[in-house]
């Protein structure tokens, strides 16, 4: 596989409502996407690191370096055959899963394209349909929150996850369970808690939740292993769960019971299916994350979820949850039964509309090997 051409686009696009997590409320969405070019096909990724380093230490400054001084040269340099030669290139620089993972999608779709098949094929998925969820920001009120639930709801979603922060946790939970006793419901804190808040958190266990979400720091997996011993909800982690290696430690140690599977996270799709099959292996149950992506990275993150041990309700909605105009046709929905059709087209099997996206973009540069 020749690699012709590698173009960045830093873009910007608005939430259609806002997202509020422990760590803030965003109004809009700052991403990368990397288009890679090969005998008339093109490939598209996107890095999910925000602006700021909030969620992790990546930004999308820190992405757009990384891959202009390193990734991107080491690709052209060698040249690659198959994504997984990149994956393992990429290996000898230290961190920044968030700029690897988006050129080697951008590798994975110009790859299935160029061989004519749907990333699902190519991955080996199985499943034909994803359970949908939708994950639920801090709202002004609990009011709100239940309206948006409802809403949600209505619109055929089977889970729903909500964030919590300390402050905004048990009484919700308690409201949401009193206007809604029977949904599949989880929280997610996005590691805002500490040890010290063991009691507030234990009171949790009472509202029937899937699981709760890295209630610790993402270097922490001790302290959610204490944590864990003494609940009997599940522990997910989210954050800490950056590499197969650190997802064995953290079932040796008894850190968690469900592991969430991110792309971006973890740097790229060769990590992630290794996770996947090792978690197959523990018979420790995955799902797929979300980071608000655009239709192009939420079409990648539909193709992983094919796969056969991705057996909880994932973080995928539809286009219109996210954004007014998505940059892909046909948009994602979402059916009555609350499930994801996977896309059967070549590569990631939907189409990204090259005026939207010139319309987002704040920079753009072009990289020739
Ligand atoms: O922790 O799962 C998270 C969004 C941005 C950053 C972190 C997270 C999230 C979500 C959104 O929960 C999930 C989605 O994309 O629908
Ligand atoms: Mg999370």
């Amino acid at each position: 596989m020749k690699i012709e051409r590698i173009e960045l686009s830093l873009l910007e696009m608005s939430y259609v409502h806002y997202f509020e997590t422990s760590f803030g409320r965003e109004e809009k969405r700052t991403f990368i996407l990397v288009k890679a070019a090969s005998g008339g096909e093109f490939g598209y990724g996107e890095i999910v690191a925000d602006r700021m380093p909030l969620y992790s230490y990546e930004t999308t400054s820190t992405a757009w370096t990384v891959l202009k001084e390193f990734l991107i040269p080491s690709l052209f340099k060698s040249g690659i055959t198959h994504p997984q030669d990149f994956y393992e290139r990429a290996q000898v620089f230290k961190g920044h899963p968030m700029a690897k993972a988006g050129l080697e999608l951008a590798l994975w779709d110009l790859f299935a394209k160029c061989i004519g098949q749907p990333l699902w094929k190519v991955y080996g998925g199985e499943r034909q349909e994803i359970p949908a969820g939708v994950s639920v920001g801090i709202q002004d009120s609990t009011e709100e929150l239940l309206e948006r639930i409802r809403t949600f709801l209505d619109e055929g979603y089977r889970r729903v996850k909500i964030k919590i922060k300390p402050g905004w946790d048990v009484h919700v939970c308690e409201e949401v369970r009193k206007e809604f006793p029977g949904i599949p419901l989880q929280v997610d804190a996005n590691g805002a808690y500490t040890l010290k808040d063991k009691a507030t958190l234990k009171r949790l266990d009472d509202f029937d939740l899937i699981m709760i979400e890295q209630p610790f720091p993402p270097y922490d997996l001790w302290d959610h292993s204490l944590l864990q011993k003494e609940m009997k909800t599940p522990l997910c982690l989210d954050e800490s769960a950056v590499s197969q290696d650190a997802v064995r430690k953290a079932l040796e140690m008894g850190s968690c019971r469900i592991v969430n599977i991110k792309v971006g996270r973890v740097g790229g799709i060769v990590e992630a299916i290794k996770i996947h099959d090792f978690c197959r292996q523990k018979n420790i149950p995955v799902w797929c994350g979300g980071m608000l992506e655009s239709g192009i990275g939420r079409a990648h993150n539909i193709h992983l979820a094919t796969l056969s041990h991705f057996t909880l309700p994932n973080d995928l909605s539809a286009s219109k949850r996210y954004y007014k105009q998505d940059l892909i046709e046909p948009p994602v929905e979402i059916s009555k039964r609350g499930t994801i059709a996977v896309p059967q087209s070549p590569g990631i099997g939907v189409n990204p509309q090259e005026g939207r996206v010139n319309k987002s973009t704040l920079r753009h540069e072009i990289f020739s090997g």
